[in-house]
């Protein structure tokens, strides 16, 4: 029901009204009186307005409050038109249009989320803005924006006050266009302003008593995590630049056989193709694709390859001719097809919002998947262009004219062919299904969303049955129900190290739980400690996939010989010990948006001391990682939370199985061990190692830190098909607890509707090394 209440407007053609959704959850929309109806993004899959009278708004003087039945909610500042005085602009085109709200908080609530953003881990005191930006090859520990846009924040009680009530808030402002988010800074200690390059803000509040009941409910709106296949949880091995052609992929894969080093994906970079022409393969290095994926496949590889949004701009190329006939392409002002140069020279641009284009574009993927490549890879959909057509001949012509005057050419000309790069998308013109002209500026941050439909489209028409996989880099709110992303171009620095840890926490509480970073850093040569080290951790974060740039030395598992080379196996070993746990987390994060790794304040809301700590996390709800993330780093710093309620509690390490009690230790971490912690009463499944997840162990290992009682969730299905949708699965839960003498395991089948891949159940010891 929408409420358009007597108390709207506090600038005459200002309107704001609500919709009431339900209980938890109101939507505002401000604009002026006389907008009916503006080009929205299609992330929100679900708004239903509920027939309830509920959610109120009471302005006075400059203020806006919500309430729910009369209880204060959350308070804003009346909107106001022009870019704000707090707001700083740092990318993206002008517009003639902002609106502009400041969210009124405590001085010491904390803020998460925003997606993919650098700096901390808590975003208080800094500008945060939305527009999906290449930072061309590297971004440094502070850089703003990234690649992906996702303008909703969690925020969260002050814990130094624990009388005070507990709510948390999840706000999102659905609104694709350029967007400012001034965290607790310029705009005060106690606001985040908020701002859009639009002449409208719609945001959702989310109320609720904890992270999880918002991220649940963030996820209702803007859709759930896909669920991918199991080898899209196991270790992936990419590199630009390599592998140069079939051969190179062929003892790339043996490499990683002959030296058992479990690995199930090897990418294909741009590389690969003829003259970087989207769909097509190198004639000479890559003749045969067909036969190497075959090759590949025969040794449970499976095989990835990127996709360009940029379509060459040539003559007589298939997709580009295909495209023109079928007209898809995004125009410029004057009405033509736009052209940018991008790795093939001057490329046309898909215009994805339109839904034939999307089929299209499916229809391209096609050529891949009709070969069997199982995953997509789309880089390059901020979009990122490095020049427009016109802006280029501009500067030609100035050079020109520069060098016939016998004038020198300066930095200038670099930076400004710099600049065109960022300005090149700026006046395109996008059109919608009815035909409807629309900016650029209100499709940017969602032209890497649409491409990830149309991907997923061309996956449902080649493979209906199977489940997919699709990596991008661009994004906007809702890309998790297509996608996994990658943090982008980081670099092969410590800093980056703790940068990445971070950076996948708060995009995980963003609603995306399937990210990563490129596992030893993609700029830059990487050291054989840092790479060891960031193996550890990569081998307990959700996507873990080991990439780098061309040019930067090889960051094998094995690059660097002895004694690195068996740490890695280790590592990339124990990721694949972890499977059933893993799986089970992947599940629960489809079902549900909950987050694989979490900060700890997530499992340990009341502990003061959790809140402030950062680069240690919780795998799930159990393990306890505190990664080492410092050079010669031969003992970490160790906080180890007491109970959900402030009593003492017994972790168990995870290797060793000697017990710590909660509360702060300084404990050995030597390169060849990552400091892993079971928590009180909670346990993990597990099974022996293998080289890829197309083989399948017979036991299953549960792995408890058994006080009282231990309950293991667990799911398993058939790990690659949509199946489990039919009910093709199982689900149940082990409640393993112990008596005077005798430990007891009993299992709960919730859901019998598969046989899961073990046929055994033992209690795995502390300290039992399951390969031995
Ligand atoms: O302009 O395809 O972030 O992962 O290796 C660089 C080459 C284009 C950027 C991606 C990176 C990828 C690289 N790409």
């Amino acid at each position: 029901m929408r409420n358009n209440p007597d108390l709207a407007a506090n600038e005459k053609d200002t309107a704001i009204e609500i919709t009431d959704i339900d209980q938890q959850t109101v939507q505002l929309h401000v604009g002026p009186n006389n907008i009916s109806e503006k080009h929205r993004n299609r992330s929100v899959v679900e708004v239903d307005g509920a027939d309830t009278a509920d959610w109120r708004i009471r302005i006075d003087e400059k203020k806006l409050a919500l309430l729910h039945k009369e209880d204060h909610v959350t308070s804003f500042s009346t909107p106001e038109k022009g870019f704000p005085e707090w707001g700083r602009q740092k990318s993206g085109p002008q517009s003639d249009h902002w609106i502009s709200m400041k969210h009124l908080v405590d001085k010491d609530a904390r803020i998460y989320g925003l997606g993919e953003k650098t700096r901390y881990l808590e975003k208080s005191n800094g500008n945060y803005e939305m527009w999906n930006r290449d930072t061309n090859g590297f971004y440094t520990h502070n850089e703003d924006p990234l690649y992906m846009s996702i303008p909703f924040y969690i925020v969260a009680p002050p814990t130094n006050q624990p009388t005070a009530n507990n709510q948390y808030l999840g706000i999102f402002v659905d609104q694709p266009e350029l967007s400012q988010f001034d965290v607790k800074h310029r705009a005060g200690r106690d606001k985040i302003g908020l701002a859009v390059a639009s002449q409208t803000l719609d945001l959702f509040v989310i109320q609720g008593s904890g992270i999880r009941q918002i991220i649940q409910r963030y996820t209702d709106l803007t859709g759930k995590p896909f669920f991918p296949p199991k080898w899209a949880l196991g270790y992936h091995h990419s590199k630009y630049g390599a592998p140069k052609n079939q051969q190179e992929a062929l003892e790339l894969a043996s490499q990683f056989r002959n030296r058992e080093i479990p690995c199930d994906a090897l990418y294909f970079d741009i590389q690969h193709m003829e003259a970087y022409k989207v769909f097509t393969w190198h004639s000479e290095s890559f003749s045969d694709p067909e036969k190497m994926i075959q090759q590949l496949h025969d040794r449970n590889f499976k095989t990835v390859t990127i996709v360009d949004p940029g379509v060459k701009l040539e003559p007589g190329y298939s997709v580009y001719d295909s495209g023109s006939n079928e007209d898809v392409y995004v125009k410029n002002k004057e009405g033509d097809n736009f052209a940018g140069s991008v790795w093939p020279g001057l490329c046309v641009f898909p215009d994805f919002v339109q839904t034939r284009v999307r089929d299209w574009w499916a229809a391209q993927n096609k050529r891949l998947l009709d070969i069997g490549i199982d995953g997509i890879w789309n880089d390059m959909n901020e979009p990122a262009i490095f020049f427009g057509e016109n802006e280029l001949q501009q500067l030609v012509h100035q050079i020109k004219t520069k060098v016939d005057q016998g004038k020198p050419l300066d930095y200038s000309v670099k930076r400004r062919l710099i600049d065109m790069g960022a300005e090149a998308s700026n006046g395109l013109i996008h059109s919608t299904d009815s035909g409807q002209k629309v900016s650029h500026l209100h499709v940017h941050n969602t032209y890497g969303l649409y491409e990830a439909q149309a991907t997923k489209k061309a996956f449902r028409d080649v493979k209906p049955q199977e489940r997919n996989f699709i990596l991008t880099r661009a994004g906007f709110s809702g890309i998790q129900n297509y996608a996994a992303t990658w943090t982008g171009d980081n670099s092969s620095t410590w800093e980056h190290l703790r940068l990445s840890i971070f950076m996948t926490i708060n995009l995980g509480l963003s609603g995306i739980p399937f990210s990563g970073p490129d596992v030893g850093g993609f700029d830059g040569d990487v050291e054989p400690e840092l790479l060891t080290r960031w193996i550890q951790l990569g081998s307990v974060l959700p996507f873990f996939r080991n990439h780098s740039s061309i040019d930067t030395i090889p960051q094998e598992p094995w690059s660097f010989g002895e004694p690195y080379e068996s740490i890695n196996r280790r590592f990339i070993q124990f990721r694949y010990e972890l499977l059933p746990y893993l799986y089970t987390l992947f599940y629960q994060a489809h079902k549900t948006g909950i987050p694989i790794i979490r900060p700890l304040f997530m499992e340990f809301p009341n502990d003061q001391q959790a809140s402030t700590i950062q680069t240690e996390f919780m795998l799930g709800s159990s393990l306890l990682v505190a990664p080492a993330v410092e050079r010669e780093a031969n003992k970490v710093h160790l906080y180890l939370p007491p109970t959900r309620t402030g009593n003492e509690q017994y972790w168990q390490d995870w290797w060793t199985g000697e017990t710590l009690l909660s509360g702060h230790h300084i404990v050995d971490a030597p390169l060849d061990h990552l400091p892993l912690y079971l928590r009180e009463d909670h346990g993990v499944p597990t099974m022996n190692t293998v080289l890829n997840t197309e083989q399948t162990p017979s036991t299953l290992y549960l792995r408890c830190n058994l006080t009282n009682k231990v309950e293991v969730p667990i799911y398993d299905d058939d790990g690659h098909s949509f199946d489990y949708q039919q009910g093709n699965y199982f689900k149940g839960n082990y409640e393993i607890t112990k008596t005077k003498d005798e430990m007891k395991i009993n299992l709960t089948t919730n859901h019998q509707g598969f046989d899961p891949f073990w046929n055994e159940v033992k209690l795995l010891p502390a300290g039992y090394d399951v390969n031995n």
